[in-house]
């Protein structure tokens, strides 16, 4: 496909526009505002002259165009693109060499030479990534004289899973409507999408899913397949390859066969049919995505088959194309007296082995379902020769939606950091997802995508630094939560250093005082029905007993917590003898993890000094007065952030503020009826009564 340069630029120039007036997000963190310190931007746009353009390429030309519209808008001056390097001084040469040395296709190397600036990389997506680094090494400030990055992504599908329908809302979507917009596609191409594509393109991400894993077979329709394949046409000079979720059940629904039992060979040949039909349509199509025998979904088990028999299925229809079937484990069963933590591993570690090589099983990073924190799920290190794909959520479902400022860098990497202790010590789910430590030849990180239709995407201004971490934590989990903060807020929001310190601190601290005032302590699933929006620990009749909240928490007379030991549910078993050793007795397991793995007696002396009771109102307390103190620190970098922007996070606290008051004065009063101890000074006792907070909670879920 032939796209005209000047094109791209003036639909770039329209939508990421240098205006000076208010910032209204839109832009991200490329905003590529000119650079305020004159001296610096003297100094960069003295050293830099030309773009000299490497071999011609649709993503070579996204490269160069970035370049040119970046340095634009940073430095104030248009640079040249040329073929060849004129002169000697100030190219920045776009170099693809694969004798390059780089640990893979998609790395690259930057470096000075002379006085020239090199991004080199064995193809043309490196040269892209190595284009977006290049940049932002001037917008977070660095001077060119120190240039010189060698990096190579340490997982191999860096993607984003969108939960979105055909008729164009998004399954815990909080930013608005569907990015794409279904009824347009395929005659009408949103500029947004090319907007959407440079963003992840800038921090790795090279794969998307389309649609939602509650998937409508619609999706697979000639209605719906050209839609997609437009789609993929805009992001492909970004290098995104694009991905579908599938109903398994869609041989039954569209192909009008009695059965979609995975070993029929009907089903099996619409299957395959099918999937030369998309790669006709999409030659680099991704693969499939699949939510099967979840939550109601239809999967192999209907006809007394596993998951493997379905995933091999579906793995054999896309092995002529290269495609990659991705399975999900996110499985449970609906039994009182079972423990859902326990289900995936008992269902996928009897399949390990049994998968074909371009099958690959996703596994949500906790064992229950997104929790403010989990431990990591025991399937990681349990599947040796099963390559495991990690399913971080990015859109905060379970994390206040888009009223709470939550920086996920430090939950993503609590769970990448943990040891599973099943090849010794240091064997870390990271490494489990990298391959490096089973040797997966496959390996993917996938993020339940946060963006929408709000014009600043993710609703939220902060939980931009949400997208923006998932990308660069999927190209290298070493990477820690504040230098990626930093680097954030620094192309977002401010380099004055005050205001960055204190922002960087803000966004560091914010997921700890998220879990203080809703779920301190290991207590997890206690939020509202359906919606998972509030608190509602009350809750104990559900469509199923695991949707309760009383499932989990087992608050009683004698304390409070799910026994997952050896005298309870024995969860444990399912971990590394180390593992369980860690968090197997109430006296050692941390704090964070307590109630996750124990019943623990309301007057129990922690390693505090408090009792548990005490504790726990402790972290309520601090965890709603940590808002307080948030908003007050936001307070103090007006005059360095833009006043919209500004303006959207304030409004946002002093709601996230009221919220977590109701979080509080709900889980205290409610959990008081059962340990019968007063709020410990120096606390007061909340103002309003445990039937009022109920109405509260009960209006939030009227439809
Ligand atoms: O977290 C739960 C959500 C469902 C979601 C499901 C899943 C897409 O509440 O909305 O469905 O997990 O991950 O499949």
């Amino acid at each position: 496909m032939k796209r005209s340069l000047q094109v791209i630029l003036l639909v770039l120039g329209t939508c990421f526009g240098f205006s000076a007036s208010a910032d209204d997000g839109y832009r991200l963190w490329l905003k590529y505002d000119l650079i305020k310190n004159e001296a610096q931007r003297k100094q960069y746009a003295g050293a830099i002259k030309t773009i000299v353009s490497g071999p011609a390429s649709p993503i070579m030309q996204s490269a160069t165009a970035e370049l040119q519209l970046g340095l634009q808008g940073l430095l104030g001056k248009s640079v040249a693109i040329q073929p060849t390097a004129s002169g000697s001084a100030g190219n920045i040469i776009l170099k693809i060499d694969p004798t390059e040395k780089l640990a893979n296709d998609e790395g690259y190397h930057l470096y000075k030479k002379g006085s020239d600036f090199v991004i080199a990389a064995k193809t043309d997506k490196g040269v892209l990534y190595g284009s977006f680094a290049f940049l932002r090494h001037i917008q977070t400030g660095q001077p060119l004289g120190e240039l010189a990055e060698t990096t190579s992504p340490k997982i191999q599908l860096r993607m984003l899973n969108h939960w979105d329908n055909t008729n164009g809302s998004i399954e815990r979507g909080y930013a608005g409507a569907s990015l794409w917009k279904w009824f347009e596609l395929p005659e009408n191409l949103d500029p947004r999408y090319m907007d959407y594509a440079r963003a992840n393109a800038s921090i790795g991400i090279n794969s998307t899913v389309v649609n939602n894993v509650n998937a409508s077979a619609r999706f697979l329709t000639p209605e719906y397949l050209p839609k997609v394949q437009a789609l993929a046409n805009v992001f492909r000079p970004y290098g995104i390859k694009v991905f579908m979720s599938i109903n398994f059940a869609a041989p039954r629904i569209l192909g009008g066969l009695g059965t979609s039992d995975p070993l029929d060979p009907k089903v099996r040949q619409w299957w395959a049919d099918k999937t030369k039909e998309i790669y006709a349509a999409i030659p680099d199509f991704g693969g499939f995505l699949v939510k099967a025998n979840s939550e109601g979904q239809p999967g192999p088990q209907d006809y007394g088959r596993n998951h493997a028999d379905g995933a091999n299925m579906l793995a054999e229809a896309l092995a002529p194309f290269g495609g990659v079937v991705i399975w999900r484990a996110f499985v449970y069963k609906a039994d009182p007296n079972g423990d859902r933590f326990k289900t995936a591993y008992e269902e996928f570690k009897p399949l390990d082995g049994t998968f074909k090589p371009n099958a690959m099983v996703q596994v949500k990073n906790g064992p229950i379902d997104f929790q403010p924190r989990e431990p990591f799920s025991p399937l990681f290190g349990a599947m040796p020769k099963t390559p495991l794909a990690m399913e971080f959520q990015i859109t905060q479902e379970y994390l206040g939606f888009s009223t709470n400022f939550v920086y996920l860098a430090p939950l993503f990497k609590e769970c990448l950091d943990s040891d599973t202790y099943i090849k010794g010590k240091g064997s870390t789910v990271a490494k489990v997802v990298d391959g490096t430590l089973h040797r997966y030849d496959k390996t993917a990180m996938a993020g339940v995508a946060n963006t929408g239709s709000d014009r600043n995407w993710t609703g939220h201004t902060m939980s931009q630094a949400n997208w923006y971490a998932f990308g660069r934590l999927a190209w290298d989990h070493t990477l820690s939560s504040e230098a990626i903060a930093q680097e954030w807020t620094k192309m977002t929001l401010t380099q004055e250093p005050k205001a960055l310190a204190t922002i960087t601190d803000l966004l560091l601290n914010s997921r700890e005082n998220y879990v203080n005032f809703t779920t301190p302590l290991g207590l997890h699933h206690i939020m509202g029905e359906s919606l998972h929006f509030g608190p509602q620990p009350w809750l104990a009749k559900s469509a199923r007993p695991d949707w309760t909240a009383v499932y989990y928490h087992r608050a009683a007379a004698d304390g409070i917590g799910f026994d997952r030991t050896k005298t309870g549910s024995n969860a444990l078993a399912q971990y590394a003898p180390e593992v369980q050793a860690q968090w197997g007795d109430p006296d050692t397991c941390p704090l964070p993890y307590l109630l996750w793995f124990h019943h623990v007696a309301w007057d129990k002396k922690l390693s505090t000094g408090r009792t548990l009771w005490d504790e726990l109102c402790h972290r309520y307390y601090e965890g709603t007065q940590s808002v307080a103190q948030m908003q007050k620190d936001w307070a103090t970098v007006k005059p360095e952030v833009d006043p919209e922007l500004f303006a959207d996070v304030a409004g946002r606290l002093a709601a996230q503020r009221r919220e977590a008051l109701w979080w509080r004065d709900a889980c205290v009063l409610y959990f008081q009826e059962f340990s019968k101890m007063p709020i410990p000074a120096p606390y007061q006792k909340p103002e309003r009564t445990l039937e009022e907070i109920k109405k509260i909670t009960a209006t939030y879920q009227l439809r």
